[in-house]
């Protein structure tokens, strides 16, 4: 008999020049039948105004960017869906989890940012709905090794205190996570081979690599 089921939502997060690009292109071609996203692509409408702002080509209240965020990953919401329900498998390179970081870290920066954009509530609510993943990865680091890392600087965020709330930040949001659809990798001093099968070692002991029966979960 044929398998039967649908594909596993892998989700790769981590702070700027933490890996997480590398190993999510190394997890896809390890994975059968397997599509890579990244998140924010900026290849769409809305995505084009996200890439605008983060290169400082314009400039936007935090409250809007950060919708913007969520709309960008709403664009690709049913798409994701589909293709999982047709038995694909897909690893997203960020999703809503750097959405409530970032947007966090930035009102922590700045002492006249307004409650709601303090609110993990607020900030999570427009990405209820979306499709959930069956496991976040969190790729962890020392900061001051991400800025040694090539390739700093060019946009904006890639500033090591900021990117030391965001880390924070991440910590928080990640502890509401229940613990067996999340995995913390310490990659400090690993290479990149070993993050690698450290990695390929957790997808194959929860069996993120077959297909399953469960139905697809939604972020609530
Ligand atoms: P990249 O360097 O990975 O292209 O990301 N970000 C990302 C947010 O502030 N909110 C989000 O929802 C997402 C997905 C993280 C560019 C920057 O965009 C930030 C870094
Ligand atoms: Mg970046």
């Amino acid at each position: 008999m044929a398998k039967t089921g649908r594909g596993k939502l892998i989700l790769i997060e981590g702070l700027d020049r933490s890996g997480k690009s590398t190993q999510s292109a190394l997890l896809q071609r390890q994975l059968p039948n397997c599509e890579l996203l990244k998140f924010p692509d900026r290849s769409t409408r809305v995505g084009s105004l996200i890439n605008d702002y983060l290169t400082g080509k314009t400039q936007l209240s935090d409250q809007s960017a950060h919708l913007l965020f969520s709309a960008n990953r709403w664009e690709l919401a049913k798409s994701i869906e589909e293709k999982l329900l047709q038995g694909k498998f897909i690893v997203l390179d960020r999703y809503i989890y750097s959405g409530i970081a970032y947007s966090l870290a930035k009102s922590l920066s700045n002492d006249e940012s307004s409650p709601e954009m303090k609110s993990v509530e607020w900030l999570y609510s427009p990405d209820k709905g979306l499709p959930k993943p069956d496991l976040t990865l969190f790729l962890s680091l020392p900061t001051e090794e991400l800025a040694r890392r090539k390739g700093w600087g060019e946009e904006r965020y890639e500033d090591v205190e900021f990117q030391k709330k965001v880390r924070e930040c991440f910590l928080r949001v990640l502890q509401d996570i229940p613990q067996d659809h999340l995995e913390i990798i310490n990659v400090s001093d690993l290479s990149i081979e070993q993050v690698k099968s450290h990695i390929w070692e957790v997808i194959e002991s929860k069996e993120l690599n077959k297909l399953t029966t469960m139905p697809l979960d939604k972020l609530h």
